[in-house]
């Protein structure tokens, strides 16, 4: 058995249509507050982040057709899209991964949002679950 490598939920992220509403449905209903804000280009999201204790919950929209989330919302319909989990060195835990016959989605870590280093891991082969690694 390999040593713990996911050290706490860094995130859980759900596809919206529209991210305003979104937001002031967690704002009435529990009194949620959008710590951060941000348009990730290269995933053609935009995306806003409530902290829950030390994780957050990631409200996730498509800012153009040709998004994942896109596509994931005219299959699904709104709902969690992925699971961020928070790792101390994403390189590590990704070719670990692969090495253990994983399939990732990124070759390399990548960029993420506000400032982390992150790389996807396939939902095939993950119990039909999107994964994200986040370094902060
Ligand atoms: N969770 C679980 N399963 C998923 C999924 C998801 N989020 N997205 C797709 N799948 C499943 C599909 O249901 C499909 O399964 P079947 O073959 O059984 O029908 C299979 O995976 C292939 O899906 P697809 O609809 O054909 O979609 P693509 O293969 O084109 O893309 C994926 C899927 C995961 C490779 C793509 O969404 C991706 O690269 N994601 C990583 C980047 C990303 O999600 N960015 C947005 C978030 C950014 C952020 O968090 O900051
Ligand atoms: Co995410």
């Amino acid at each position: 058995m390999t040593a713990p490598q996911l050290t706490e939920i860094d995130h859980v992220a759900i596809a919206v249509q529209d991210l305003s509403s979104a937001i002031d449905w967690y704002a009435s209903m529990f009194g949620a507050t959008v710590e951060h804000r941000e348009v990730v280009e290269r995933d053609g999201v935009e995306e806003a982040l409530l902290k829950v204790a030390d994780s957050y919950i990631q409200l996730l929209t498509p800012t153009r057709d040709d998004s994942p989330v896109a596509k994931w919302l005219e299959k699904n319909g709104e709902g969690i899209h992925h699971v961020g989990y928070r790792v101390a060195a994403v390189g590590e835990v990704l070719d670990s991964y692969v090495a253990a016959g994983g399939r990732a989605i990124d070759a390399a870590p990548r960029p993420g949002s506000r400032g982390t280093t992150v790389a996807f891991l396939h939902p095939k082969g993950a119990y039909g679950t999107l994964i994200e690694l986040v370094q902060e």
